[in-house]
């Protein structure tokens, strides 16, 4: 990196930790941020001795002789074009984390339960491993001084997989694929093919866990197997040969090949011949048949690095629902208020319904990314009560909802105090008032935290 001028792409966390790392390693950055100098005046306070430009993306990017972009800033946008056609090489916070790591990586991705599993596989490495990525701190920050003897917990998102070039995680996991961010992906085929990048870079000492029971996720472990993974786009350099990873998979009906699941009540691991029960399902911190699943990819990833049993229970019991995910944050009369606003898409939506009883309001809606109603639709149509809905996605949801014969529906446009009393108003004592948008958050709030902050704020304020 001496010496190298290195544009980077985005003054949020990946950018101002990217920019850190790159000095400290000789490296001549130079960032650049599309947003106004009002906009980022915090990001400048700490950038302040950094060339940088702001309001656009100029040709003093294409200028340096790599670029380095954040996970916000798609492979698609103009001026990343522009450099792969000028020939410059373009790469992601990611590739340059997994360059100045001497320790392995244990990586998540999926569209659902990233967050919880990396949780979950951290608490059983502990004290072998850090955690960081897609969760809230940038990896680039956290591995330069790890010796190889620690191990890198890290949740990976399909944004960030669009610019790694040779990032083989020795212990690569894949939760399970939904649609979701067809606003950042043109088809549902480019965001298969990036979490399929995973593993494109894997060899037979690395090992790589699968949903057993879920399509699309089965769809890139056949071509795994096949050594047909997809291609990715022109400027990133296709692997050498086919990925030859040890492959375990996790089911919560069926014994499975090499891998873990449930039977008898029992949580079972087979990593060799024989399978070996290693302790009941039953940790009340872990509600739902989702969960279960994420207890069975984090035990797959921590057995193929030799955890034992104790160890991996221990931390399943330590585990609480993380914030903002199926998390209860009061309980009135009666009504359990949970907030769920991590789920930004149907299926963790549907996740949701699935794990509580009694009369279910729902509080969704959001920004729109642009992704299909229609199951969630039905879901809604079988398991709740009222529908309460905010934001710009609100037309479509209710024509899903209407669609599947749901009738109880409440419009609160953009008013979120409004929705919140409105649900309070509607739910009935053994129920639960679940915010679980299926939505990004942008169109109302800062993020999801923000959207999840505010719930419990109004919820608490209106309780006390
Ligand atoms: N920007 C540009 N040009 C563009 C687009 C954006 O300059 O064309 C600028 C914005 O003006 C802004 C900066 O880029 O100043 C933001 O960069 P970023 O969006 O990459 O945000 P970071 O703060 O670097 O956070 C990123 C991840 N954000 C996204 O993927 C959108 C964080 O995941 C992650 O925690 C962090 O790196 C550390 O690794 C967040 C997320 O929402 C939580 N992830 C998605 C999800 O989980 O669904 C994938
Ligand atoms: P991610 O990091 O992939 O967004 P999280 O663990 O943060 O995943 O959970 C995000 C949302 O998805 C929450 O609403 C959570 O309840 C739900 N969820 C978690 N695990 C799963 C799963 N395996 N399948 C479906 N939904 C899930």
């Amino acid at each position: 990196m001496k010496g190298k001028r290195v544009a980077v792409l985005g003054m949020g966390k990946s950018g101002i930790a990217l920019v850190r790392e790159l000095k400290a390693r000789g490296a001549l950055p130079f960032i650049s941020d599309q947003r106004s100098s009002e906009q980022l005046q915090q990001a400048l306070e700490q950038l302040h001795d950094v060339p940088h430009e702001t309001g656009a993306h100029t040709d003093r990017v294409l200028e340096q002789d790599m670029l380095v972009i954040s996970p916000g800033i798609s492979v698609h946008a103009p001026i990343v074009k522009q450099a792969l056609a000028r020939g410059l090489e373009v790469a992601g916070e990611v590739e340059l984390a997994y360059r100045f790591s001497r320790a392995p990586f244990v990586a998540v991705t999926g569209t659902n339960g990233k967050s919880t599993t990396v949780t979950l596989i951290h608490h059983m490495l502990e004290p072998r491993s850090i955690l960081a990525g897609n969760i809230g701190n940038p990896l680039v920050a956290e591995v330069g001084e790890l010796g190889e003897d620690r191990l890198v917990v890290a949740e990976i998102s399909s944004f960030q997989l669009e610019t790694t070039h040779r990032f083989r995680p020795h212990v690569a996991v894949l939760t399970n694929i939904t649609p979701d961010h067809l606003d950042r992906h043109p088809t549902l085929e480019e965001y298969q093919a990036a979490k399929a990048r995973l593993f494109a870079y894997q060899t037979p000492q690395d090992f790589a866990v699968f949903p057993a029971d879920d399509a699309p996720s089965q769809w890139v472990l056949e071509r795994l197997r096949e050594g047909r993974l997809p291609a990715w786009l022109p400027g990133f350099p296709p692997p050498d040969g086919p990925a030859r990873p040890q492959v375990l998979e996790f089911s919560a009906t069926h014994p499975v090949e090499r891998g873990a699941w449930l039977q008898d009540g029992q949580i079972v691991l087979k990593l060799h011949d024989q399978p070996r029960a290693l302790f009941p399902w039953s940790f009340p911190g872990l509600p739902g048949p989702h969960n279960l699943l994420n207890a069975l990819a984090a035990v797959c990833a921590a057995g193929a690095l030799g955890v034992e049993p104790d160890q991996m229970r221990r931390a399943l019991e330590g585990h609480h629902p993380l914030h903002h995910r199926m998390e209860v944050v009061a309980e009135v009369g009666g009504v359990r208020f949970v907030d769920d606003s991590k789920a930004t898409n149907a299926s963790s939506v549907e996740a949701a319904l699935e794990t509580f009883e009694g009369p279910i309001v729902l509080i969704a809606g959001g920004k729109e990314k642009g992704t299909d109603f229609t199951e969630l639709g039905q879901a809604i149509a079988r398991r709740v009560r009222h529908l309460v809905l905010i934001g710009e996605a609100a037309p479509r949801l209710a024509q899903a909802a209407e669609q599947a014969g749901h009738k109880q529906i409440h419009h609160a446009g953009h008013d979120f105090p409004r929705a919140v009393e409105t649900a309070r108003r509607l739910a009935e004592p053994g129920g639960v008032v679940l915010l679980s948008p299926a939505c990004a958050s942008f169109d109302m709030f800062k993020n999801a935290e923000d959207r999840g902050d505010q719930f419990r704020a109004l919820v608490r304020g209106r309780v006390s």
